[in-house]
């Protein structure tokens, strides 16, 4: 992590049906908002990821939508524009489980699938961003390896309650093209390094260290409205483009 603060990008992921306590926000526009520095990735989304015993909450905004996050980052996000009180945010929903957040469809913009449904990721940390991952298993190994166990273990998914059809359909889809790294990256590094949970922290960290800089330095977008631009252009005008669209909100810490 570089000195300033970091630059990410909160993506409102709809929240299609509501359950359990979240019924409670029943009439109202509610979102999960993953926080995320690579904005031009979501045509990859495939899922979206929580902590099963991280806390969270629903937090309501000066645009009266509702998204659900962690404390710390509805409090960073109060301070930067979004509340209607400065620095200060209504809780609709205070003590939210991941568990009860796991396994709810979303809407996803830019995805390819229609619906997504939340996962449980288990290294999330709670005092990073929202505390809410998106996942784009072409090209974050993170991802791909937290995907591919809970598509591989049955009792994995069934310990977390999920149906097979909230993980088995999503196969990882290729976005970005990196020079010698083909367009699954994340996969092609997963296999090199024989990478099997996201429990291998110090492969999973030298796998993103060979192709993170490589990807947003050379690699190229194939999918999308600048198809053939390098990522390092498109990522600035794509963050712009989901802002303006009301998808996107920024998000500095
Ligand atoms: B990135 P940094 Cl395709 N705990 O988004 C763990 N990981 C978190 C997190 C949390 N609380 N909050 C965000 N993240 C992930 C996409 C992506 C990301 C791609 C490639 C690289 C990449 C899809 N997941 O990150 O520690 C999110 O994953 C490169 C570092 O603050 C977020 O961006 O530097 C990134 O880690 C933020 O990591």
């Amino acid at each position: 992590e570089g000195v300033g603060p970091q630059e990410y990008t909160l993506i409102k992921l709809r929240v299609l049906e509501l359950k359990g306590r979240l019924n409670q926000l029943a009439g109202k526009d509610v979102y999960l908002a993953p926080a995320t520095l690579r904005p031009e990735t979501m045509y990859g989304q495939t899922n979206c990821f929580v902590l099963p015993e991280g806390v969270y909450g629903a937090y309501e905004w000066a645009d009266g939508s509702v998204m659900i996050m962690s404390a710390r980052g509805a409090k960073g996000l109060a301070h930067q524009g979004f509340a209607k009180e400065w620095g200060k945010v209504e809780c609709l929903i205070p003590d939210l489980t991941g568990q009860e957040l796991i396994g709810l469809p979303l809407s996803a913009p830019n995805a390819t699938y229609d619906v997504v449904y939340t996962l449980p990721l288990l290294t999330i940390s709670m005092g990073k961003g929202t505390g809410v991952v998106t996942s784009v298993p072409s090209d974050a190994p993170d991802d791909y390896a937290a995907l591919k166990e809970l598509k591989e273990k049955p009792q994995f998914r069934e310990k977390f309650g999920l149906t097979d059809e909230m993980v088995m359909p999503f196969d990882v889809v290729p976005i970005i093209n990196i020079p010698g790294y083909g367009n699954m990256s994340a996969e092609v590094m997963c296999e090199k390094l024989k990478i099997k949970s996201c429990k291998d922290v110090d492969k999973l960290k030298a796998a993103k260290e060979e192709v993170y800089l490589k990807g947003f330095y050379e690699g190229v977008m194939e999918v999308g409205p600048y198809a053939g631009d390098k990522v390092c252009d498109a990522k600035p005008k794509i963050r712009q483009e989901m802002i303006e669209a009301g998808q996107a909100l920024p998000y500095y810490e």
